[in-house]
């Protein structure tokens, strides 16, 4: 066999591999790994579509041409706009004992991103119901319209996201803004549990189920309840031993699964669930405590 054919074999083979690239551990572009089917993807925002679809919040600045804080029209959720970058994804401390979150490694998220300050509330959740008649009923359990929505298929996170021109966040998109700028903690707010900071297990924090939402400090975004209270929906299939070493670049997790990954630990959790890389998976059952919050990816930066 000729050079000339080993090199043509060699072509072949590589095209059959890199079509395949959902298997590849390094992703060089942002759109190499498919997103499932069954998950809508909602357009980028575009600069000129941001007046129809929210409003600036009073004292927001700009950052590469956009609003700090913005309050989406329909649902009046605010949003907090979280930089593009490179950030530290998966387990802090060797002590941890879970497994599914090592190893550590890099991921780049290329574009900015809107996320929920707080997660969805009961009375949000009632909006879009009365909007949507044909919505499956949750039992709100006569809790007050500040708390947060919990009980909620992952379908239904969905549809309210399509609702509101949104998506669940990527599980890199939910780490990256629950970390709030701070590389290495174990917690949003740094590496010790901290009653004061999250609603967790038991009533020392105040709270023996959920808490209005935003009853608990910011982190370094000004993101609310990102550990406690409820689980949050993330985008992306669960699987347990789905992180590589290698560096990645917009992830989207596993293309296929049987779960979704949840985040955040819920009002029920113990201290190491509500650490910012704890990752767990849900299927259709066991919904109580989950709810979620929602992102929006912007079309370019720096503008
Ligand atoms: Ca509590």
């Amino acid at each position: 066999m000729s050079v000339h054919h080993h090199v043509l074999i060699g072509v072949a083979l590589s095209a059959v591999f890199w079509a395949g690239c959902a298997c590849r551990p390094v992703c060089p572009t942002v759109s190499c790994v498919p997103v499932p089917s069954s998950t809508p993807v909602v357009p980028t925002l575009a600069a000129e579509a941001l007046a129809s679809w929210a409003v600036p919040v009073s004292g927001a600045t700009l950052v590469d041409g956009w609003p700090s804080q913005i309050r989406r029209t329909r649902d009046g959720a605010v949003m907090v706009l979280i930089p593009a970058g490179t950030f530290w994804m998966g387990r802090t401390h060797a002590a941890d004992r879970e497994l599914n979150d090592t190893p550590r490694h890099q991921v780049r998220l290329t574009r900015p991103y809107y996320l929920d300050r707080a997660e969805v509330t009961v009375g949000q959740w009632k909006s879009f119901a009365a909007a949507r008649p044909g919505v499956r009923a949750i039992d709100l359990d006569d809790v007050a319209d500040d708390h947060p929505i919990r009980g909620v298929p992952y379908e239904d996170a969905l549809a309210y996201a399509e609702w509101v021109a949104c998506s669940l966040p990527t599980e890199a998109q939910w780490e990256r803004a629950a970390r709030g700028g701070a590389p290495r903690w174990r917690y949003p707010w740094g590496d010790e549990d901290d009653v004061r900071r999250r609603n967790g297990a038991g009533a020392e924090d105040g709270f023996a189920k959920t808490a209005p939402v935003r009853s608990f400090p910011a982190n370094g975004y000004g993101l609310h309840d990102m550990s406690g209270n409820v689980w949050e929906w993330c985008r992306d299939w669960y699987r347990p031993g789905s992180y590589t070493a290698a560096f990645t670049v917009d992830p989207t997790g596993p293309d296929s699964g049987h779960m979704r990954v949840i985040r955040g630990g819920n009002a029920l959790s113990g201290q190491s669930k509500l650490r910012v890389s704890f990752r767990e998976g849900r299927g259709r059952d066991i919904l109580d405590y989950v709810g979620f919050r929602l992102a929006r990816v912007v079309e370019k930066e720096p503008r």
